[in-house]
């Protein structure tokens, strides 16, 4: 039979949709209506693990599945040593302390000797540790906001992305004290028929993943301009010219970051643009 990478996604939760909408944007076609525990993929020799979020690192240690997809939190908290080869940059949140309202902090040091409910103790200890603080870290696997109203702790260390949860249960987000978002990790010691499969998974990965940045935009300027255009533009090695009937006017494209898309609008405005056309782009190499 022939080699398959195979990959652990969540099954279901916050991860899932993402995960496999990534996955399908490189070309590869999974099944998931039946998200049963496993599944082979169409377009790429890739076998799927369906699983929960926390077993990923562990089933990557163990040889079960070759790669997977993870929140870095419960990667860094899983203590497996493997490699991140992927920060996929979805599914961003940050790991923060939160204190009911009549805690007065004043940084981590506020902590010394309280009581820190949360479901990240190795993250937590870590850090703590790394600023000399003592603190007892209380550890929960669920529902941590509600930690101090029941009085078992004195503070909280949890994940928080809008910050509504924490508002509701009447804390105060104090201080973010970790950045995640899910990340692709893989065994350091795959053997080179599947490493050879990952970097084709990675090439095409990278594809999407740079175009999902950049905005393809046409348009129409006086010639005369053009080397002010191309300033303004940047980055690429050189926009695509194409000369017009119109001797004085040229056409140009060119991919133009997402960020900066509107300044490198408003300024070919400026210059005279015309007919300015802008296009998502699918795929794209740098
Ligand atoms: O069943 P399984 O074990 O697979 O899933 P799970 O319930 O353990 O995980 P899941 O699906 O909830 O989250 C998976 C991953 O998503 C986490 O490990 C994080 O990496 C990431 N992530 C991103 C989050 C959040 N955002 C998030 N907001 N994980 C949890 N939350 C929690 C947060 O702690 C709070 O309680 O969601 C609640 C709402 O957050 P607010 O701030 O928007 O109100
Ligand atoms: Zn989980």
């Amino acid at each position: 039979m022939d080699t398959a990478l195979s990959i652990a996604i969540q099954k279901s939760g916050r991860l899932s949709e993402k995960s496999l909408e990534m996955i399908r944007s490189c070309g590869i076609d999974v099944n998931a209506d039946s998200r049963v525990l496993k599944a082979s993929a169409s377009g790429f020799p890739l076998d799927f693990l369906f699983v929960r979020d926390d077993d990923i690192p562990q089933y990557v240690a163990d040889g079960v599945a070759d790669i997977g997809i993870v929140g870095r939190n419960e990667y860094d908290e899983s203590g497996f040593d493997l490699e991140i080869v992927r920060d996929l940059k979805f599914a961003s949140c940050r790991l923060s302390i939160a204190v009911p309202h009549d805690f007065e902090y004043k940084g981590l040091k506020s902590l010394e000797g309280k009581r820190i409910a949360t479901s990240y103790p190795r993250i937590l200890t870590r850090i703590l540790k790394e600023n000399g603080v003592n603190a007892e870290p209380v550890v929960v696997s669920g529902s941590v906001e509600i930690t101090v109203e029941v009085g078992i702790a004195d503070a909280i260390a949890d994940l928080v992305s809008t910050g509504t949860t924490l508002k509701m249960n009447g804390l105060e987000e104090a201080e973010c004290i970790y950045r995640s978002s899910a990340i692709m990790i893989a065994r350091h010691d795959m053997k080179a028929e599947k490493k050879a499969l990952l970097e084709r998974l990675l090439e095409r990965l990278d594809a999407v993943m740079l175009a999902r940045h950049k905005k393809y935009i046409l348009f129409n300027l006086p010639k005369d301009k053009l080397s002010q255009a191309a300033s303004v533009i940047g980055g690429m090695k050189s926009p695509t010219v194409t000369p017009l009937m119109d001797e004085g006017w040229v056409s140009v494209q060119s991919a133009v970051d997402e960020g900066r898309f509107w300044a490198v609008f408003e300024e070919l405005r400026r210059l005279g643009a015309e007919g300015i056309l802008v296009m998502n782009i699918e795929k794209m190499t740098e």
